[in-house]
């Protein structure tokens, strides 16, 4: 391919809009036959993190497991879309140093809107106590601190949101 792989790392809320946006944003670039592999919270810990649950430690080996797929994939042409919560901004550091053309994209929305869509009812349950380390509401998640990218899907569409990104990959040469 003539073009330089990237990982594009998705972080925010559970109910922010990651795989929302993800997915629409994997079936544009394809459509127009770019090189694209997703990795999604939801599927990775139905496969390759499965044994993992959501203390700091276990988030950490999640990630760190993702980043090591990340890193082969955007090193050999691949554009990634990653879509993790991923809370710390350390680890988050750490995913920038080991992959290639790393590109932050902090997808935002305020805590209660994401608990108001509560698109799995996580949020209920959390509130209620019944999930523990439940990121927001029992467990902590740090806004990025120098994103490259920030969308704010409270007050976007998905396509706005999907575009502002296709716009940024455009400029850095990617697409
Ligand atoms: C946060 C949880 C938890 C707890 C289950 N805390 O809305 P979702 O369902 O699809 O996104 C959440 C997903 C988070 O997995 P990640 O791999 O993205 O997390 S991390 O990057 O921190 O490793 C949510 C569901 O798993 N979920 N329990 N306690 N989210
Ligand atoms: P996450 O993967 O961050 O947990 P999701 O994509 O599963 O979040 O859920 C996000 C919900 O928000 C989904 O029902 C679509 C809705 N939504 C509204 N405006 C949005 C936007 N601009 N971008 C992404 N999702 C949006």
């Amino acid at each position: 391919s003539q073009y330089e792989g990237y990982t594009l790392w998705l972080t925010g809320l559970s109910g922010a809009g990651k795989t929302t946006i993800a997915k629409a944003l994997e079936a544009r670039l394809k459509e127009a036959g770019y090189l694209i592999e997703r990795l999604d919270g939801d599927v990775v810990r139905q496969s390759l993190t499965r044994d993992l649950g959501f203390s700091k430690e276990d988030r950490d080996k999640n990630i760190e497991r993702v980043t090591f797929v990340a890193k082969l994939l955007s090193r050999n042409g691949v554009g990634v879309i990653s879509s993790f919560i991923s809370p710390y901004q350390a680890t988050r550091d750490e995913v920038r140093q080991e992959t290639t053309n790393f590109i932050e994209v902090f997808v935002h929305a305020p805590l209660e809107v994401c608990a108001e869509r509560d698109v799995k009812g996580l949020y209920a349950k959390a509130f209620a106590g019944e999930i523990p380390n439940f990121t927001g509401v029992s467990d902590p998640y740090e806004a990025p601190e120098n994103p490259e990218l920030v969308v704010n899907t409270h007050l976007e569409t998905v396509d706005e949101s999907v575009d502002k990104i296709i716009t940024y990959l455009v400029q850095r040469g990617f697409i």
